[in-house]
């Protein structure tokens, strides 16, 4: 048991309390002597006092060598050293205070602070890494300028900022210590060059290990298209001599933003066509974009505090949207965008975990990293300038940078350049950013002499801590067709900001409604439309979002009615899917996402919401059942349609191309049940890259085929990353009975390494993300294994596994068998003795 419970009063913290720090960091000088096991670092600290109290400094595993004030050693009466503070009681107005301290690199597996990964010093500072390498002010509101120095028998030594000499760096850019950053190794560079709008010329490094070198261009080509689009949309140039990234192997997330050197999760910046898939391609387009934006978005203009989390990420992941937007096709990224948001973010904000955007207080703030914070928060972004339009927007966020660079900001910061370029009161907005929880729309509509009227109500829920909400401003994107699907009202979007209102519009005939075109809100909407009218909007709205998405409300219904009344699949749905298919005029990589049926996970989620208790087992088979109807009516057309896909010539990874490959691989899982694997076969013999090679081989292990993992393995086991995709593929495509033994048959493999957050990552979510029915099987054996698991990697990596004990997040939407096994599982770890991390999750989800 521990100590305390994480969520005890004194380890929460308030968004209310938020004070400045009475004295600040100006500049820090830092030597840092690199050792695996005795690392040194000497940091002098310029500190100004800027009101009253005690300068308390933030540390952990830091062993204290020296401590100096203004070049004197300090008297120990002058000072209180515990094991996470260091508290001067009586700090001057202005003084340099010098540490120095031993950390041990290469035992840290947290991946945290200053770490080892194969032979190669990396930091990881965000939120509260810096600690772990130095006494210091670890807060994002103190925003100082750094010189660093590294010592080490290495030949490449890189920090933030610009190179002055070989292994000095200096980062003119006041920065938070979360933004910092250190590598050191035997790494190499494939180099280019970008001149920014005011005529610099910027240096572009990707630091890799030998042998890597070879699959660096697509990032390149990325950060370029960065770097241009930030000019080009919002009027932002990069302001340092070079711009350095680095692929590292051990990392808990994506890639992390540090100022001038960024460091990238290998996964999300390695690519080749033999060893990536399209999908990887897109990661590291988008992750390279949203990584480089930080630099105005979070680096020059940063947080407050941690409270603030989604001025930084929420409008961050918004700009890398629009940039995918511009770089590809946007309908189809859109759709992406919000099957994502409600597999994450829906799910999230429905269970015990919910919280809002800025949430008002936590333990852990590793924890708020969340689909609500970024998803959630870019949705915000995105409503806000559809309800003033791009001018406004443009004109806001302009306002912004020239208004708050250098600065650390709030929420109210932001909101008030728009209501200053707007004269538009945004009090009412600002619930967004407050309120958890998904507001649920409800639509009657009726059409009475020549007048349609529709009726509109919002609801949102109640949430962990929130009940009784006001009503929120929704912007409500529609436009109305006739029976013909010939469009009678363009777009217009509808402002909901009252619990109720009323739409009235004058037309001869009944029309066809298009509601919440490109989904204009992060909503559910409960309309009861009729079916003739979901289909006309499946074969002609003109917005494509609603196209596609009248197809999965009309597919998800099937599946839906299978489960609870053992329906089965009707002509109609299935001649309407077949007319998708083939139409040839629509883009392969839209027909590819209209194909796919809705997740398992999604369907849980629909039933908990009509009420009905999801049974995984009953998910599983109605969904596969919809596949084979699906594969059957499609059977004539499938060989046809998938040669059609053919691409000549050597593999491009452009959107177009990669459209053609998804279509392909959706029309060969349809295949694969009417001929047990046989096409995937030659499918898997014929691919010349991974995106084919992968699509091929989940067929195949869907088919029950014995030979092709074997077959895999022995082709690909010298590459790490072609290897978490085998580990991850054996498992979300096992039979939901076998899935489990799967799993812990792969951990027994020489290859696992539970310390390696991308290979736990591809077993154990594999798992609880890749094969719901496996994971939730009936005799609990998928939650053990998880909640095993969990407590093992727990001691050496809590941000990792307290992300990954998420999975359990859905436990009260099931039967009471199933709840109770989880909660045993549950139960168990809040009594095992865990990390501050996951203590605060599970607290959460048993609350
Ligand atoms: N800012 C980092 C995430 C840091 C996570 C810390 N637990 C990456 C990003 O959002 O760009
Ligand atoms: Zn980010």
């Amino acid at each position: 048991m521990r100590d305390a419970t994480p969520s005890s009063p004194d380890q929460t913290i308030h968004l209310s309390d938020y004070a400045p720090v009475p004295v600040t960091v100006t500049h820090v000088d830092m030597h840092v002597r690199l050792d695996p096991r005795a690392t040194e670092v000497m940091a002098r600290l310029t500190c100004r006092r800027q009101g009253p109290g005690e300068m308390v400094l933030n540390g952990e595993q830091l062993d204290l060598v020296s401590l100096a004030l203004d070049g004197e050693p300090l008297a120990e009466d002058r000072y209180t050293v515990t094991d996470t503070t260091l508290t001067l009681h009586d700090a001057p107005d202005a003084f340099l205070l010098e540490t120095v301290v031993r950390i041990s690199p290469e035992t840290n597996k947290a991946f945290d602070g200053l770490y080892m990964s194969n032979g190669m010093y990396c930091t990881q500072c965000e939120a509260e890494g810096f600690r772990r390498i130095t006494w210091m002010l670890d807060c994002p509101d103190v925003m100082a300028t750094y010189d660093v120095e590294i010592e080490a028998d290495l030949p490449v030594l890189l920090s933030n900022g610009d190179e002055v000499a070989p292994g000095k760096w200096h980062d003119p850019w006041p920065k938070p210590t979360y933004l910092f950053a250190l590598v050191a190794g035997n790494l190499v560079a494939t180099s280019d060059t970008f001149t920014t709008m005011d005529g610099r010329e910027v240096a572009l490094n990707i630091w890799v290990r030998p042998g890597d070198e070879g699959r660096t261009g697509y990032a390149m080509d990325a950060l370029k298209r960065s770097m241009a689009w930030d000019e080009e949309v919002y009027g932002r140039a990069y302001d340092l001599s070079v711009f350095n990234i680095v692929a590292v192997d051990d990392f808990n997330m994506g890639a992390m933003e540090n100022k001038g050197l960024n460091v990238f999760n290998s996964a999300y910046v390695l690519a080749s066509p033999d060893t990536a898939t399209d999908a990887t391609y897109e990661w590291i387009e988008s992750v390279v974009a949203h990584e480089y934006f930080h630099n105005w978005t979070g680096n020059r203009i940063t947080c407050r505090d941690w409270f603030q989390l989604c001025l930084k990420e929420g409008l961050t992941v918004f700009r890398d949207q629009q940039f995918t937007c511009d770089a590809r096709d946007p309908a189809v990224k859109r759709i992406s965008d919000v099957l994502k948001l409600r597999t994450r973010q829906f799910r999230e904000d429905a269970g015990p975990l919910a919280h809002p955007v800025r949430p008002e207080s936590f333990v852990e703030i590793n924890n708020f990293y969340t689909s609500t914070v970024y998803d959630k928060g870019a949705e915000v972004i995105g409503m806000l300038r559809t309800l003033i339009g791009p001018d406004a927007y443009d004109a806001g966020c302009q306002l912004y940078f020239d208004r708050h660079d250098g600065q650390a900001c709030t929420i109210e910061d932001w909101l008030a350049c728009f209501a200053e370029v707007t004269g538009r009161d945004l009090t009412q907005f600002q619930l967004w950013y407050s309120q958890a929880g998904t507001p649920r729309v409800t639509l009657r509509e009726d059409f009475n002499n020549g007048l349609y009227r529709l009726d509109i109500r919002q609801d949102v829920p109640d949430t962990p801590g929130q009940t009784d909400k006001a009503p929120m401003v929704i912007p409500l994107a529609w436009g109305l067709l006739d029976a013909r699907g010939k469009e009678v009202r363009a777009t217009e979007v509808f402002e909901l900001s009252e619990a109720t209102a009323t739409l009235e519009v004058a037309l001869p005939d009944r029309p066809v409604l298009s509601m919440l075109r490109g989904f204009s809100a992060p909503v559910v909407l409960d309309f009861d439309q009729p079916e003739a009218d979901r289909l006309i909007l499946l074969a002609h709205d003109s917005d494509p979002f609603n196209r596609w998405e009248a197809g999965r409300t009309l597919a998800k219904s099937r599946i839906i009615r299978a489960v609870t009344e053992g329906a089965g699949f009707d002509a109609a749905w299935l001649d309407a899917v077949a007319t998708l298919a083939c139409d040839d005029t629509a883009d392969p990589a839209f027909r590819a996402l209209a194909l796919g049926l809705p997740s398992e996970d999604d369907l849980a989620q629909t039933l908990h919401q009509m009420g009905v208790v999801p049974d995984p087992d009953a998910i599983h088979a109605a969904r596969k059942a919809a596949a084979v109807a699906v594969a059957g009516r499609l059977a004539h057309d499938l060989p046809v349609l998938r040669d059609a896909m053919h691409i000549l010539g050597p593999f491009d990874p452009k959107a177009e191309d990669a459209g053609k490959r998804a279509l392909s691989a959706q029309l060969l899982k349809f295949q694969t049940l009417l001929d047990d694997g046989a096409a995937a076969r030659a499918a898997y013999d014929a691919a010349d890259n991974m995106t084919d090679r992968m699509a091929a081989f989940a067929c195949l292990l869907e088919a029950g085929d014995p030979s092709v993992a074997g077959q895999f393995e022995a082709d690909w086991q010298h590459d790490r990353l072609v290897m978490d995709k085998w580990f991850t593929a054996q498992v979300a495509h096992a039979a939901p009975d076998r899935a489990v033994g799967v799993a812990t048959g792969l951990t027994r493999h020489a290859d696992f390494d539970m310390t390696n957050p991308n290979r736990f990552r591809s077993v154990i979510g594999g798992l609880t993300s890749g094969n719901p029915a496996g994971f939730h099987t009936a005799d609990g054996s998928g939650y053990r294994f998880l909640a095993d698991w969990l407590l093992k990697l727990d001691a050496s990596n809590p941000q990792t596994t307290a992300r990954m004990s998420t999975a359990f997040d859905t436990w009260r939407r099931y039967d009471a068998d199933r709840q109770g096994l989880i909660r045993a599982q549950l139960e168990r770890l809040q009594h095992a003795e865990t990390s501050r991390d996951l203590g605060e999750m599970i607290d959460r989800m048993l609350a």
